[in-house]
């Protein structure tokens, strides 16, 4: 399956660094043990342009579910390791899956499941066997609305920076204008440094909470004229008009000594402290791949050892 290739890219110790998925792509994660009725899922969703993601157990399913922000998570109630309905409300929890649709499935169909389902912050409930030709309707139904929702939200819900679509309308707005005007301008690449090792000795509700205060602590220190966004999982975005790279870059190591002399405390029994790698990259004019540059900048800080930046 996807997901088991997904899962062992994620162990290596340094991927190239790779564009994310935009949020057009409506990846659709089904958590159920039944391996059997995933893998059918997904040949009957895949072909009519679903990517499906499977994961067999409460624990894969977490994983997946925070590090490819699916559009869709279609969950039964339950697995070897975990109950579905704590899961789905723990899903719900995390703040930003407000507006994701998650079903939760289950072949015990009675009433108290349903409300039980509702209760948790599911927002359906689907009767197993699945009948397909309900089935079809309802997820299309569920996509078109969740894409109309990813369309029109600005702001990333948990940590209250700029989304990715944001992001994406943001700097062909800066590519547009410098080439009118000629005035360049710099993004920076922010990536935290071995997030996953929050994630694993914290758990995800941690590293959510580590996401957020990052955030915070970017835009309280950021100038004025400076947008924030957040790019990807753990990766954000800084666009710094009318400034020169090395500005950018002296910037950045301000918020590298900031956080140096940061601790976060709250989140874990012990503060945490926390560093991330940067890559900077100028606009010039006719120059369009002012992110593949900063990205490739990016990685080599982190080659160079993290908790630094490569313009
Ligand atoms: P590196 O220093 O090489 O960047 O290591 P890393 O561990 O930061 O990078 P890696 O790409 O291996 O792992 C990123 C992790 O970020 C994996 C994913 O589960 C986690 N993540 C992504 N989005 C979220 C989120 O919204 N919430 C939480 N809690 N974790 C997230
Ligand atoms: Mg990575
Ligand atoms: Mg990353
Ligand atoms: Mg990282």
């Amino acid at each position: 399956f996807a997901a088991d290739e997904s899962a062992s890219q994620q162990e290596t110790e340094l991927e190239t660094p790779e564009i994310e998925a935009s949020s057009e792509e409506a990846l659709v994660l089904v958590i159920d043990s039944d391996a059997e009725f995933a893998a059918k899922l997904k040949e009957t969703l895949e072909p009519k342009g679903i990517p499906v993601v499977i994961a067999l157990d409460g624990q894969k399913g977490t994983e997946l579910f925070y590090t490819l922000h699916p559009q869709m998570v279609l969950l039964d109630a339950k697995l070897p390791d975990a109950d579905g309905f704590s899961l789905a409300e723990r899903f719900a929890e995390a703040g930003r899956s407000r507006h994701l649709p998650l079903a939760i499935l289950s072949e015990d169909d009675r009433i108290d499941h349903q409300i039980r389902a509702m209760e948790v912050g599911a927002t359906d409930f689907l009767a197993k066997p699945l009948n397909m030709a309900y089935f079809l309707p309802y997820l299309a139904n569920r996509l078109r609305s969740q894409e109309i929702v990813l369309r029109s939200t600005r702001i990333d819900e948990l940590t209250g920076a700029g989304n990715r679509q944001a992001f994406d309308e943001f700097l062909l707005q800066m590519t547009n204008l410098a080439e009118r005007t000629g005035k360049p301008f710099t993004l920076a690449l922010l990536d935290l440094d071995h997030f996953k090792k929050i994630n694993d000795d914290h758990g995800h509700s941690a590293g959510d909470e580590v996401l957020r205060s990052f955030s915070q602590f970017v835009l309280n220190l950021k100038r004025e004229s400076d947008s924030f966004f957040r790019y990807g999982g753990e990766e954000f975005a800084l666009v710094l008009p009318e400034t020169k790279p090395q500005e950018a870059a002296a910037l950045i190591d301000r918020l590298h000594k900031a956080l140096s002399e940061t601790e976060f405390a709250g989140i874990a029994p012990a503060p945490i402290r926390l560093t991330f790698s940067a890559g900077v990259s100028e606009y010039r004019l006719k120059q369009e791949t002012i992110v593949n540059k900063a990205d490739k900048a990016l990685y080599q800080a982190k080659r160079n050892g993290r908790n630094q930046t490569m313009v």
